[in-house]
């Protein structure tokens, strides 16, 4: 897939997630730059007659609807953003001071237990359980989250390693604090809590085919499957990567368009057969239990992964790129609770086991240095798309409003 063709993706799916309100009822009108209450109900009834069946829309003649078609240029916000840059060095010391304000963490929500640590390593590092910070902050565990490699001022490569340690103590924020003093720490902080808007998940009963789904239209969808100019390929050989409460990978209208792992499809059961660090994750994987496949146990990722790829079968409704395929990463609890730990897993999973978009349907005021190095890695070969204009704000929600 070319990168103009991802980033036509990547809009279509940005805006469309954003429209549907799936999140909360509220987002940006791009014309005028302000933010307009929408009401999904009407909107759903008002358009039912507008598009009766998928395959119809895929042979429409879309050719006068050509000067409408969404514009790459003009939507380049929706893609472009900070993380990504190879040259830019994500400034630890900002985010620690962001992070010490009382507001800020009075709206945050953190994990009890546990909290995160980044730093350099060489052969000269001491191992961390050694360290004097990890005993003062009585911690019993510390788990790798991912490894990284960074440039230093003078394009030195270093390797960087991200841990979770989890700790008796309950003061995180003191033990964060303590531990952002020590010098052989580039930053701490606590495994943050993300969230699904469980409560605007349409229903069932409201989404019984295409001819609900008033955002197709509204997004012109009808006139990007169609056109060559931009692919015409709804998502094919696309990998989307759903980090969410995980998916339904035997729903009716979505099977068949699930990836799977081809080493652990044809391989042996309780083996990690392409030695990617994960038993048998042969649709995916499941970070909330890693004995379990990402089935879905809340209903919001099978939501998600449905407005992306619902399949053009004429059973249920139509995704946006129909011909993707989902990657299903659950990362969040049966409860709708995301913690950053394992956002950041999700996002480093997706990206190094083949993923081209990574969808990041959760948001929180927090700001996450673990997420933040897990995009900038994942930003050299996958378009993200996360949550916008959910809290009434004109600007993307975490984790890509860093
Ligand atoms: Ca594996
Ligand atoms: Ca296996
Ligand atoms: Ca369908």
């Amino acid at each position: 897939m070319k990168n103009w063709q991802k980033k036509v993706l990547a809009v279509v799916l940005a805006v469309a997630l954003i429209v549907t309100g799936f999140a909360t009822s509220t987002f940006m009108d791009g014309n005028s730059n302000k933010v307009v209450k929408e009401t999904t109900v009407s909107k759903t009834n008002d358009n039912k007659s507008d598009v009766a069946k998928a395959d119809i829309v895929s042979n429409k003649d879309t050719k006068t609807e050509k000067s409408k078609e969404p514009n790459v240029s003009e939507n380049k916000n929706n893609v472009d953003n900070k993380i990504g840059d190879p040259d830019k060095k994500i400034d630890y010391q900002k985010i620690i001071r962001e992070t010490k304000d009382e507001d800020y963490r009075k709206a945050v929500k953190v994990k009890k237990g546990g909290f995160v640590v980044i730093r350099k390593e060489d052969k000269n590092t001491k191992p961390i359980e050694e360290e004097q910070w990890y005993k003062d902050a009585k911690a019993t565990d510390s788990e790798v989250i991912m490894e990284n490699t960074i440039k230093d001022n003078d394009g030195k490569e270093h390797k960087q390693v991200s841990y979770k340690i989890t700790t008796d103590e309950k003061d995180i924020w003191s033990i964060v604090d303590n531990t952002n003093s020590q010098n052989t720490v580039e930053i701490a902080e606590p495994v943050y809590k993300y969230f699904t808007s469980e409560e605007s998940v349409p229903s069932a009963e409201d989404n019984k085919g295409m001819a609900k789904q008033w955002y197709l239209k509204d997004q012109k969808l009808e006139s990007v499957w169609g056109n060559e100019d931009y692919g015409n390929t709804a998502g094919e050989g696309t990998v989307v990567a759903v980090i969410d409460t995980g998916v339904d990978y035997n729903h009716e209208d979505l099977q068949d368009n699930i990836w799977t792992n081809s080493a652990e499809v044809s391989g042996t059961t309780g083996a990690d057969d392409d030695n990617n660090g994960y038993v048998d994750d042969v649709h995916g994987i499941n970070l909330i239990d890693p004995n379990e496949t990402p089935m879905d146990d809340h209903g919001h990722g099978t939501h998600v992964a449905g407005i992306i790829a619902m399949e053009n079968n004429n059973v249920g409704g139509v995704g946006i790129a129909y011909k993707s395929k989902i990657m299903p990463i659950k990362a969040g609890g049966s409860d709708g609770t995301f913690y950053s730990s394992d956002i950041a897993k999700g996002i480093e999973y997706a990206y190094k086991n083949g993923a081209d978009v990574i969808n990041m349907s959760f948001g929180s005021s927090a700001h996450s240095a673990l997420i933040e190095n897990a995009l900038q890695d994942a930003f050299g070969s996958c378009v993200l798309v996360a949550a916008a204009g959910n809290e009434s704000v004109p600007t993307a929600d975490c984790p890509l409003s860093t």
